[in-house]
């Protein structure tokens, strides 16, 4: 394509985007055929961070890269934006509650929200990765009142590529053979990942992982808290928080939603409740969606047993807090 996308990551000297850059960077999202503009955002004091992190963009020559906007102004990151990728915020560090950091973090997002409604393209495309990243997509939308509610999205997709990953290593299978494994709610410890529609990929036909793996209560119990987990998990090695893993699922995230998503494919995106299974009215909440034409749409019609209906109920009551503390945060 001719015309040069502008892709906006915040955050930019951060570890999230210096994994995520590159990705973009070698048409991994947009496609091969598509030039990039990228607006990179950070902070006044992390300007002569950005500048390496430029200087490193330069030198790796990336072929579709027309431009690099490197700014410290937000309204000559978000201006004209086609996509943007909100990753900037405090990160959560070890012992850390994500609670201690909304008050923090919805802040950015409030003034985000504004410099999106005021400067970027009309059907800009947002994934927010920063942390509470449901709520802050919530407070990013409730500020950008111009931007269609449905194109302000939050990252789960982290969740369900570490549960399919955990799943075919139990099952000992390769990560492309298993499917729809389903992360419902908010991008937390509360979250849900739902094994009840996993399929396994066997001598070229899709079953039911039941099928394939007899340990029931592994799939229905143990994947839960290992996948609820595992961001804590890699804070504690790390000492730092998921970043090439975080990148990646991010870049997976905004391909599918440009590209489509396979036939009988689902994914996970955190996108705007309009009361489907239950799900209060407004709120960001992960569901298994699908991919047509650059929009999403909630996988229809999933029945929901006693189990699913109690775990669900207590990520929707954890998001609902979250609204309220946010409203009154970003009303102070
Ligand atoms: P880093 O601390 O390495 O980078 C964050 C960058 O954001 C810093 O350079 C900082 O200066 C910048 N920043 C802060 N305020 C800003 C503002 N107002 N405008 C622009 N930039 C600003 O953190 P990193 O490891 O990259 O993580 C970034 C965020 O992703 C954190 O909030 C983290 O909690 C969140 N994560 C979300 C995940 C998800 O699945 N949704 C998983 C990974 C990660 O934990």
């Amino acid at each position: 394509n001719k015309t040069p996308l502008r892709v906006l990551i915040t955050g930019a000297a951060g570890q999230i985007a210096y994994s995520l850059i590159p990705l973009i960077a070698k048409g991994e999202v947009f496609g091969q055929n598509q030039e990039i503009i990228l607006h990179l955002l950070d902070i006044q004091p992390m300007l002569g961070v950005l500048n390496g992190v430029n200087m490193e963009i330069s030198d790796c020559a990336f072929p579709l890269l027309r431009n690099v906007v490197p700014t410290a102004s937000v309204e000559e990151a978000f201006k004209d934006i086609d996509y943007a990728f909100l990753v900037g915020a405090m990160p959560r560090r070890e012992g850390m509650e994500r609670k201690d950091l909304l008050k923090a973090n919805v802040k950015i997002f409030k003034e985000q929200g504004g410099a999106l409604d005021k400067y970027a393209k009309k059907d800009v495309r947002v994934l927010v990765v920063g942390n509470p990243a449901n709520t802050n997509a919530l407070i990013c939308s409730k500020f950008a009142p111009s931007i269609p509610k449905e194109n302000i999205t939050a990252m789960t997709r982290l969740d369900q590529n570490r549960g399919m990953a955990q799943i075919a290593d139990h099952i000992k299978t390769r990560v492309q053979d298993v499917r729809k494994l389903v992360i419902w709610g908010n991008h937390s410890n509360t979250q849900f990942p739902d094994t009840r529609f996993v399929e396994v990929s066997k001598d070229g036909n899709w079953v039911a992982v039941a099928n394939v793996q007899h340990d029931a209560k592994w799939l229905k119990e143990s994947l839960i808290p290992i996948v609820q987990k595992r961001g804590a998990e890699v804070i504690a090695a790390r000492k730092l928080s998921s970043a090439m893993s975080a990148a990646q699922a991010a870049a997976d995230h905004m391909k599918d939603w440009f590209h489509g998503t396979k036939k009988d494919e689902w994914v996970s995106m955190a996108v705007v409740s309009k009361g489907e299974y239950g799900v209060p009215e407004g709120l960001v909440f992960s569901f298994p969606v699908t991919v047509a034409n650059k929009q999403w749409k909630i996988v229809p019609d999933l029945a929901l047993d006693e189990f699913a209906r109690e775990k669900i109920k207590i990520t929707t009551t954890e998001l609902e807090e979250e609204r309220t503390e946010a409203s009154a945060a970003t009303a102070e």
